[in-house]
């Protein structure tokens, strides 16, 4: 037995990124805030360190943290993307508290436990959401118990690695956990004034443009939903509270009410919110009875001065349940950006998905979103493992069409084989898939991560692979000129790196000249000389296009 600790302490470490969220946004690690509150609540002193906002050198402001003394328990938050890093943070804590028990938790720990023991110092992890894990764990330590056992948990054994399976939190100990997450204590405003910084909001030209990026960056995360049951196949988050409880999970989510009462609290937390993100992976179901009452609930609170007239929100959601209706309410409540998964415009492509049933949905819906003054950002994956030619640049065509008219876009060239989704799970589409060496620093701990699956077709791997490389080029050279190339941008530099390749190999693309010049329309903050130089990058680029 071990020795009682009455007052145990625990340290949480959210995912770290070094790169500072290249893509994305940035924000406070919701996961782990929402564990240090329900641990809180429940007496045991936690705690949260964010490698992404803290003062200095990650590694040694958590050195620092970890020397502070007192921690029992620290618990490492992993994604795929991340998961160098955290187990870098992880192996640092090891090393300077070598009796602590150290925990791994989170999406990558969840489908990947064996890993976690063979790359990382770690006594347990915790499989699915944490909270019940970890205020047993708390309990046991207090009295001196052993880990063995606890559900939610993997723990390593002679024989292999065992898992303790869990059934996800059910409707009201979401609620609870939800509830429990302590927004006033988040530093929102730390990483707004850091994005800031970084996006050079000062310096843009017109005060409509400072004020929209500043109502992009002052935004707040909340989710209601436990997780999305569509069954994507290149998605790892539809499976993850499956993989946790070993069967299949219910799904929970908040209430319209419930909803409100969260709303309200994170507007007098946080007084200077101008968005909303709701962070559920689908916020409207087909079947939903939550929309319309939510929206004019949000409508009635701006009416009586409840929340602020321009609070707007942000959802992604599932564009066959939008309806001319619910995205009327949605506009008038003040959702201002709506995302959308449509992945790729082509039937055959969302069928290898099993995302086929929002093709007859995606234009309607679009152009009903444009007309309400809402903007769709589209996320869009260019090739699947089965795709062709014509798929590719069918999705080029009017992914730039949709682009044109308004929409913002996200592109991404291939599936990334994220642990947990069924496309990485698949052994026919093993010799498709292609590995990055990782070296946790600091250590000699080293192993292949799955980073893309390629299409099968020949001709649309080389086209995919000739048009990334081409795409780096073009990012590499931008973002020495550019303060920061929103994901637009980004998109107009896949269709203009597309389009000479589609066209060479015959199929109908976009001319690659009128790309260039709807790409330099919205790069407003170069020089003219600049602009000159640019014209010039792009010629050198289009000859080695044609040569390739
Ligand atoms: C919100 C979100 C973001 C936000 C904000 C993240 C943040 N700071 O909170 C932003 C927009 C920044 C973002 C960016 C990206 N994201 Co993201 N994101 C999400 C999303 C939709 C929700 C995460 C969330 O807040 N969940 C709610 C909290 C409460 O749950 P949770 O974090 O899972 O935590 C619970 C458990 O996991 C567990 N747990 C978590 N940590 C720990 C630690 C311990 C010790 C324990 C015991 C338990 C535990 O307990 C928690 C409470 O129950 C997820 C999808 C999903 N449904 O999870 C994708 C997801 C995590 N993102 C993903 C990706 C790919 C990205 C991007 C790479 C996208 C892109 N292409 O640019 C970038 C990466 C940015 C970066 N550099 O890190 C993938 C990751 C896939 C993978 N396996 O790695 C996911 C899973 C979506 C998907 N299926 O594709 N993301
Ligand atoms: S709809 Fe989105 S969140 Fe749901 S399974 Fe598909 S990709 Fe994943």
């Amino acid at each position: 037995m071990a020795t009682a600790i009455p007052d145990p302490h625990v340290l949480l470490i959210g995912p770290y990124d070094p790169h500072c969220g290249e893509y994305t946004f940035l924000a406070p690690p919701l996961g782990v805030w929402r564990l240090a509150g329900v641990l809180n609540d429940a007496g045991v002193q936690a705690e949260v360190f964010d490698p992404n906002c803290c003062v200095g050198e990650p590694a040694l402001a958590l050195e620092e943290k970890l020397a502070e003394g007192g921690w029992d328990a620290i618990g490492v938050s992993t994604t795929g993307m991340t998961l160098r890093f955290d187990l870098e943070l992880a192996h640092i804590a090891r090393r300077l508290l070598p009796n602590a028990v150290i925990v791994a938790g989170g999406m990558e720990a969840t489908f990947k436990p064996e890993l976690m023991f063979q790359l990382g110092p770690f006594d347990l992890v915790v499989l699915g959401e944490g909270e019940k894990p970890l205020l047993e764990l708390a309990g046991r330590l207090r009295r001196g118990e052993n880990l063995d056992a606890i559900a939610g948990t993997a723990v390593k054994t002679a024989s292999g690695v065992q898992l303790h399976h869990q059934r996800a939190l059910s409707k009201e100990e979401l609620r609870e956990a939800i509830f429990k997450t302590p927004y006033e204590k988040m530093p929102y405003a730390a990483y707004w004034e850091k994005l800031e910084r970084f996006y050079r909001v000062g310096a843009l030209p017109s005060k409509a443009d400072r004020e929209a990026r500043l109502a992009e960056i002052r935004s707040v995360r909340l989710i209601t939903l436990n997780y999305c049951p569509m069954n994507c196949t290149f998605c790892s988050s539809t499976n993850f509270l499956h993989a946790a409880q070993g069967g299949i999970a219910g799904i929970a989510r908040l209430e319209p009410e419930e909803c409100m009462a969260m709303i309200r609290r994170i507007v007098s937390a946080h007084p200077n919110v101008r968005t909303i993100i709701f962070q559920d992976d689908i916020f409207v179901f087909t079947q939903d009875r939550r929309i319309l009452p939510l929206c004019e609930s949000i409508i009635d609170a701006k009416k009586r001065g409840e929340l602020p007239e321009d609070l707007q929100f942000i959802s992604t959601n599932r564009i066959d349940a939008m309806t001319p209706e619910r995205l009327a309410a949605m506009r008038r409540a003040g959702f201002r950006v709506l995302g959308f998964g449509v992945e790729n415009f082509s039937l055959g492509v969302l069928k290898e998905f099993n995302k086929s049933r929002i093709y007859d949905h995606i234009e309607p819906n679009l152009q009903q979103a444009l007309d309400l003054g809402i903007t769709p950002f589209l996320d869009l994956i260019l090739t699947s493992p089965r795709c062709n030619l014509s798929d590719l640049a069918e999705t080029i065509r009017k992914g730039y069409r949709w682009l044109l008219a308004g929409c913002e876009m996200g592109m991404y060239p291939y599936v990334i084989p994220f642990s947990g989704a069924a496309m990485a799970n698949d052994p026919t589409l093993e010799p498709h898939t292609t590995y990055v060496r990782h070296q946790v620093e600091g250590t000699e701990v080293a192993w292949d991560q799955p980073s893309k699956i390629l299409p099968l077709d020949a001709t649309v791997r080389e086209a995919i692979l000739a048009i990334e490389r081409e795409f780096n080029e073009w990012l590499e050279y931008l973002e020495l000129r550019v303060a920061h190339l929103p994901s637009r941008t980004r998109s107009l530099i896949w269709v203009l790196c597309a389009a000479p390749v589609l066209a060479n190999a015959g199929e109908e693309a976009p001319e690659r000249e009128e790309v260039l010049e709807q790409l330099l329309m919205r790069l407003p903050t170069l020089q003219q000389e600049t602009y000159q130089e640019l014209r010039q990058f792009a010629g050198k680029m289009e000859a080695i296009a044609c040569v390739a």
